[in-house]
This record gives C-alpha cells, sequence and structure tokens, in this order.
C-alpha cells in the first residue's frame, strides 16, 4: 500500500514504536535469561507491526485488549516501560506492584484493558468496553488483540454474533502469526483464511500482510472509522510470525528453517527503515533513533532494579477469595 498517507513524521514516530518493542523484548529475554526476571514471557519480537500499526489508528480514548503476548500492545497503546520492566522484575514500582509479572500489565489510564493469561479472554471484555462506548455516547472505540489460537474459542462466536447484531464499535484483530503453541495454523483452523468467518456475522473481514506496518495502519483506520461512525464490528486478521519461541523456555523444534529465514527477512522494523530511506531519511537519524530507544530502555532496567520488592504486607492485599 502507498505511504502517502502517513507524513513521514509519523512514519518516525512508527519506527520508534516498533524498535521500542524491539528492544524492551531483547532486554525482557536477557533478564530472563540472567535468572533475573522469575516467571516467564511470551516475545512480540517479528510481530511489532500489528500493535504499532493499529494503536497508531486509534485516539487515546479508545480501547485495547491484550494476550498473553501483551508487552508490544502496551508499549504500542503509550504504556511505561519502567513501570513494565518493573513489573517484570516484580517491583514494587510495577504495574501490578509487582505480583502480576508479564501476563497481567494492564494501564487503564490509556485504556489498555489487561494481557490475559487466558486464551481469547480479552474477546469478551473489548465487547463490553464498546457496548460501555455505545451506552455513554462516548464516540471510543475498542480493539480485542488475539492470536490464531483464540479463533477456534466458543467465546469468539459468542461474542462476533452479540457484537454484530448489537452493532458495537469493536474491531476484532487477529495475529495470525502461523503457530498456537507448537500447532500450526494450516493444521488447525478449518475454512482457509479465517478473515472469511466474518461473513458468517455479515461484517467486513479484511486480511492484512502484518508485516507492514503502513498497511495495517490502513486497514485498521478504515475499520475502526466505520465502527466510529455507528457500522458495527469487523475483523482484521494480520498475517504474521513470531520469530522466537512461543515463550522465553520454548526449544523451537517444530519450524523448518527455511520458513524462520522467509519470515525474517518480511521484519517489519527492515522494511519500514526501507520506505524511510526511500523517504528520504538517512541511514545515520534511523540508528541514532535506535540508540535512543535502547538507551530509553536500559534507563528501564536500572529503574525496575533500584525499586524495592512489594513488603510481605502487601501479599494478600488485592486479592479476592
Ligand atoms: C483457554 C486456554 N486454553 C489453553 C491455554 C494454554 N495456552 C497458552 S498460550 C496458547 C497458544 C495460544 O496461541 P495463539 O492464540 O495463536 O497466540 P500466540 O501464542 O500465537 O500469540 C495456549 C494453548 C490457555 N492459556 N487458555
Amino acid at each position: 500500500m502507498a505511504t502517502e498517507e502517513l507524513s513521514v513524521e509519523q512514519l518516525l514516530t512508527a519506527y520508534r514504536q516498533l524498535l521500542l518493542i524491539r528492544r524492551f523484548e531483547e532486554r525482557a529475554l536477557d533478564l530472563y535469561r540472567a535468572g533475573e526476571m522469575r516467571g516467564s514471557t511470551h516475545p512480540y519480537i517479528g510481530m511489532e507491526a500489528v500493535a504499532v500499526g493499529v494503536c497508531l489508528a486509534l485516539e487515546p480514548t479508545d480501547y485495547i485488549t491484550s494476550t498473553h503476548r501483551g508487552h508490544g500492545h502496551t508499549i504500542a497503546k503509550g504504556g511505561d516501560v519502567r513501570r513494565m520492566m518493573a513489573e517484570l522484575l516484580g517491583r514494587a514500582t510495577g504495574y501490578s506492584r509487582g505480583k502480576g509479572g508479564s501476563m497481567h500489565i494492564a494501564d487503564l489510564e490509556r485504556r489498555m484493558l489487561g494481557a490475559n493469561g487466558i486464551v481469547g479472554g480479552g474477546i469478551g471484555l473489548a465487547a463490553g468496553a464498546a457496548l460501555t462506548a455505545r451506552l455513554q455516547q462516548t464516540g471510543a472505540v475498542a480493539v480485542s488483540f488475539f492470536g490464531d489460537g483464540a479463533l477456534n474459542q466458543g467465546i469468539l462466536h459468542e461474542v462476533s454474533n452479540l457484537a454484530a447484531i448489537w452493532s458495537l464499535p469493536v474491531v476484532f484483530v487477529c495475529e495470525n502469526n502461523q503457530y498456537a503453541m507448537s500447532a500450526a495454523a494450516a493444521w488447525t483452523i478449518a475454512g482457509g483464511d479465517p478473515a472469511g468467518r466474518a461473513a458468517s456475522y455479515g461484517i467486513p473481514g479484511v486480511t492484512v500482510d502484518g508485516m507492514d506496518v503502513v498497511a495495517v495502519y490502513q486497514a485498521a483506520r478504515q475499520l475502526i472509522a466505520r465502527a466510529r461512525s455507528g457500522q458495527g464490528p469487523s475483523y482484521l486478521v494480520a498475517t504474521t510470525y513470531r520469530f522466537l519461541g512461543h515463550h522465553a523456555g520454548d526449544p523451537l523444534n517444530y519450524r523448518p528453517k527455511e520458513e524462520v529465514d522467509h519470515w525474517r527477512a518480511q521484519d517489519p522494523i527492515l522494511r519500514l527503515a526501507r520506505q524511510l530511506q526511500a523517504a528520504g531519511i538517512p541511514a545515520t537519524t534511523l540508528a541514532a533513533l535506535d540508540e535512543e530507544v535502547t538507551a530509553q530502555i536500559e534507563e528501564a532496567v536500572q529503574f525496575a532494579r533500584s525499586s524495592p520488592h512489594p513488603t510481605v504486607d502487601e501479599l494478600s492485599c488485592d486479592l479476592y477469595a
């Protein structure tokens, strides 16, 4: 798709966001491997263009829901990498006061309604947020990010049907990264292109190249505008790939090397760098941006490391039994 509709300034903003996610994830993996981070983490590396392209088309007052692979969504919605890093290191300054970890980061101020350890768990929440927006007449839209593995969860059918009959302002964004853990999408999804399923609810279904941040932005913008103007929900299926394992400890013994090489050549950061250079931005500017982002992430790590652990008397606070 043409890049004309995004200014060079907006493209640079997108580039910075892609880098911020990539460098955050790389650093989180370092901390995991060094034993400094407890629990696990699900890296979003390779998929950054989906979160960034969609969130670029959203207003700050719009809602998103996320998945177990939620760091990219949080950052793309404007989340604070210091509080995220502190959460990963279990510190009291983290988003969940250090008691939730990677899969329990939410930023209600930025209307990021939470990462979610339950596959498909965010889908109903997004429809609920969309219903809230409708009843309060705020004009807000909700986006639900979910993986190809959630396509066959019952909740998606129930919520798609309800959202369609109530014409809710929600966009269902499927991140088809080709695998649900080690199960290839090609083995597990009936009916070919998942976007085709939207037709059974009488709503649009669009498939987009999820490695191209501009294409994602343009497709998302249309569907979000449609939802905002009262025309109801839609499906956006972004074809993408996770470059690394399902989680940090995945031995990754189920994907052929040629397949990985093919997708790595589509790296969304390299693709946008090429587009920016064609638009006249020198490579030195892009390298400087990368250095700035890397320093920002390092500062977030230092912030996390110097933050206190939650105290013992906080253990049962925020728990419901
Ligand atoms: C309801 C439910 N079933 C199973 C699991 C275990 N599980 C965690 S992640 C995952 C795979 C999800 O794949 P997908 O939705 O494609 O997202 P991806 O990991 O590829 O981003 C599974 C089966 C779970 N967390 N929740």
